[in-house]
């Protein structure tokens, strides 16, 4: 039977990421992996992201994706909070392009580390095939279909025709 309860914890600082988390979270589903994907913010809602983060490791979630943008602390506070691995995504920003946001997550002191990735899309998307990777470790099936995704991205490359 397949597996419903949430392996991968997603959490952005606001509705207006998902745009770009809904890249991590369709990532996640074309592997078959439950997540649950809350909007929940370091500095807005600080003692329901610390309840949810709580819930979440108790219910059996294995890793957390958290994706912020300008002073993108909440990938920090999440990782604060927990042992689990936390990958964070940068959201693109209005004035300065995610920047901002790319520079406070990577920027983690020593001690609490925040694996972070790219900017935007791709980075919501890679830090979803890592939480994959990483599940892949400990479950045949999933490092199964982690092959044969990168098999076919591999042959979609090859068979591609440029345009005349
Ligand atoms: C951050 O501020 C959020 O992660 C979002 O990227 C940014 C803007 O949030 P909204 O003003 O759109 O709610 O906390």
């Amino acid at each position: 039977m397949a597996r419903t309860k949430p392996l991968v914890g997603i959490v952005m600082g606001s509705t207006s990421d998902w745009d770009v988390m809904s890249h991590a979270a369709r990532q996640l589903k074309e592997f078959g992996v439950p997540c649950d994907s809350r909007a929940l913010s370091a500095h807005r809602t600080p003692d329901a992201l610390a309840e949810w983060i709580e819930t979440s490791e108790k219910h059996g979630v294995r890793c957390f994706i958290a994706a912020a943008g300008g002073a993108a602390h909440l990938a920090g506070v999440v990782a604060a909070k927990t042992t689990l691995p936390v990958l964070g995504v940068p959201m693109p920003s209005k004035y300065l392009q995610g920047m901002d946001s790319l520079l406070s997550m990577v920027q983690m002191p020593k001690g609490i580390p925040v694996a972070t990735f790219a900017i935007g899309e791709a980075g919501a998307a890679n830090a979803a095939l890592f939480a994959v990777a990483m599940l892949a470790l400990s479950d045949v099936n999933i490092a199964r279909k982690l092959e044969e995704f990168r098999e076919r991205q591999t042959r979609a490359v090859l068979s591609a025709k440029l345009p005349e």
